[in-house]
């Protein structure tokens, strides 16, 4: 059997990175996990070929190799994952998909032949064994989590890691919070399953053989939904794992009372981790008791940010408007908030209501639910009808957005940020693709872009002030570059 495992193209959004990506010639920020977890759960006698549409053309050749095709999706693909399940549609081949765009909304597609839904490890086993006796049902769904304990590692070899400029792994699914708005509950449930140190282990030291030194994306909801674990299991067995390697650094997602915790912060730094991403979503408290966000009530969120990046990790951070509660002096206190901080990577958007969440069922039921969503949710659009008459809601939304992508805000946060910011504890040694990257940036940024001036004068305060961030410095001029195109093409 022939198994052709596709991944749609993501349009050109905040987090696609595709202006960036260019810098240092890659294609795509990390290759798809879900179907290299799939392929690693199919038998290994049938011949698996992937076809990540961000690295690759989709070619004839691979339809008329496959026997099936298995499709993986999120909803801001929806677009190209129609126009591939079409093309499979044309070419006779049967087509099997999973994945959040389908558990969303898998009556859109008629044309699929199975829908194998929530998570594999639950879901596949039997329609593989219905596969095999002929009669293979149309949706296989579950109510129940998995235990990924039990998660094979991944087909790496799969991948093409050429054109990519970081890898994943999965340490826990699920989050012990309650935000109203966010699936990720309805989605992998509130009690953070984990995964053993041993398994991630064997998938680092997997990524290492094959020659990976770049960075790694732990893409957990929530790295620190089990505190316990992670300090006495997984942290330790990271910090003694990366004893006499070099590169590697690791990124990931967690909630604000990171902050709380010295302790935690120095294992993950010394672990090797440098960056963060933290919903913060705004800076109000009336805002964050709305959406039941109660881990960020409370605090002072500057300080809290202020300290994990004294620690030597990044903060990048989600923020939204568009709460009932907001007023139009909301717009003004974000611009503030993310500049005091020195958050560079703030991804701002309009609140929106995906379906499965309590946000969702309650403006279901006040009928303030408008039209599906776009899946991007840094796209200026939203699902619902705000409290806040609409056109202020995106007029306000696009001056945040103007404003801190302009260059003189944008360039001042990230001297904010460096001020702040302990040097991470992983360092890499010079490499040649870094190096044309920093060219590029001087011909793109520092000489044809419209941010020249403002480039010239952080390369020399990086260079007198903060020598060893030097390269970061130059990597958050690209990502501000990325993130100005991107506003131009959605905000304007
Ligand atoms: C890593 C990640 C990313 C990476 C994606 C890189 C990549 N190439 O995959 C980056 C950072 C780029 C990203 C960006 C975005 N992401 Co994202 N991301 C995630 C995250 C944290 C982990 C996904 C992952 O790799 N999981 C590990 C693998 C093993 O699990 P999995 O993909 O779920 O696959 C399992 C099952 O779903 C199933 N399965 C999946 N596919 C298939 C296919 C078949 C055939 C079968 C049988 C089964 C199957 O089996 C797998 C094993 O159980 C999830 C949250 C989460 N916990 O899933 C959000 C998530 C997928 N992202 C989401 C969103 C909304 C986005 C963004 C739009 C913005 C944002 N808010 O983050 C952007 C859009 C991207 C873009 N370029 O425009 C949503 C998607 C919701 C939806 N309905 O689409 C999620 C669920 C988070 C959330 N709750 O909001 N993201």
């Amino acid at each position: 059997m022939n198994i052709l495992l596709v991944y749609p193209e993501f349009p050109d959004t905040f987090w696609s990175f595709k202006h960036a990506l260019k810098f240092i010639r890659k294609r795509a920020s990390m290759p798809p996990l879900g179907l290299l977890t799939v392929a690693a759960m199919l038998p290994v006698e049938w011949r698996k070929r992937l076809v990540d549409a961000n690295v690759t053309k989709l070619a004839d050749a691979d339809l008329a190799w496959a026997d099936y095709v298995f499709v993986s999706a999120m909803t801001v693909q929806r677009e190209s994952a129609r126009q591939i399940i079409a093309r499979c549609k044309a070419a006779g081949l049967p087509v099997v998909a999973g994945g959040p765009l389908f558990m969303g909304e898998y009556e859109q597609f008629p044309t699929v032949d199975h829908f194998v839904l929530n998570e594999a490890e639950l879901t596949l086993p039997p329609f593989l064994a219905d596969l095999e006796r002929g009669c293979a049902q149309r949706v296989y769904a579950t109510t129940e989590f998995a235990d990924i304990q039990q998660t094979p590692t991944l087909l790496w070899e799969l991948a093409d890691m050429r054109h990519y400029a970081s890898m994943g792994i999965q340490f826990s699914r699920g989050c012990p919070y309650n935000c109203d708005f966010c699936n990720v509950t309805a989605l992998f449930g509130h009690r953070p399953r984990t995964k053993t140190s041993q398994q991630i282990i064997t998938e680092l030291d997997g990524l290492y053989r094959l020659g990976w030194r770049g960075s790694v994306f732990f893409v957990d909801d929530n790295l620190i939904g089990n505190k316990k674990c992670l300090k006495t299991e997984l942290l330790p067995a990271l910090i003694a794992w990366r004893k006499g390697k070099s590169g590697m650094s690791f990124h990931t997602e967690v909630s604000i009372n990171l902050a709380d915790d010295e302790e935690l912060l120095q294992l993950m730094a010394e672990a090797g981790f440098d960056q963060v991403f933290i919903g913060i979503e705004t800076p109000d408290e009336d805002s964050l008791a709305e959406c039941s966000k109660s881990q960020n009530k409370n605090r002072d969120l500057v300080a809290n940010v202020k300290r994990i990046q004294r620690a030597g990790l990044q903060v990048q951070a989600g923020f939204i408007v568009g709460f009932d509660n907001d007023q139009p002096s909301i717009f003004q206190r974000q611009i503030d908030f993310i500049q005091q901080c020195g958050i560079a990577t703030a991804m701002v958007g309009l609140l929106q209501a995906p379906p499965g969440t309590k946000l969702y069922e309650r403006l279901k039921r006040e009928g303030r639910l408008v039209e599906e969503m776009s899946g991007d949710n840094v796209d200026g659009t939203t699902n619902i009808i705000p409290a806040m008459n609409l056109d202020t809601l995106r007029e306000g939304y696009k001056r945040i957005m103007n404003h801190i992508y302009a260059p003189g805000p944008y360039y001042e946060r990230v001297k904010t940020f460096l001020r702040e910011y302990k040097a991470p504890q992983v360092t890499y040694p010079l490499n040649f693709e870094y190096i044309l990257a920093f060219f590029r940036s001087v011909l793109r940024l520092g000489i044809i872009g419209q941010e020249r001036f403002h480039y010239w004068q952080l390369v020399v305060w990086t260079l007198f002030r903060r020598p060893n961030l030097f390269p970061l410095a130059i990597e958050l001029s690209i990502y501000g570059h990325h993130f100005r195109k991107v506003c131009e093409l959605h905000v304007v």
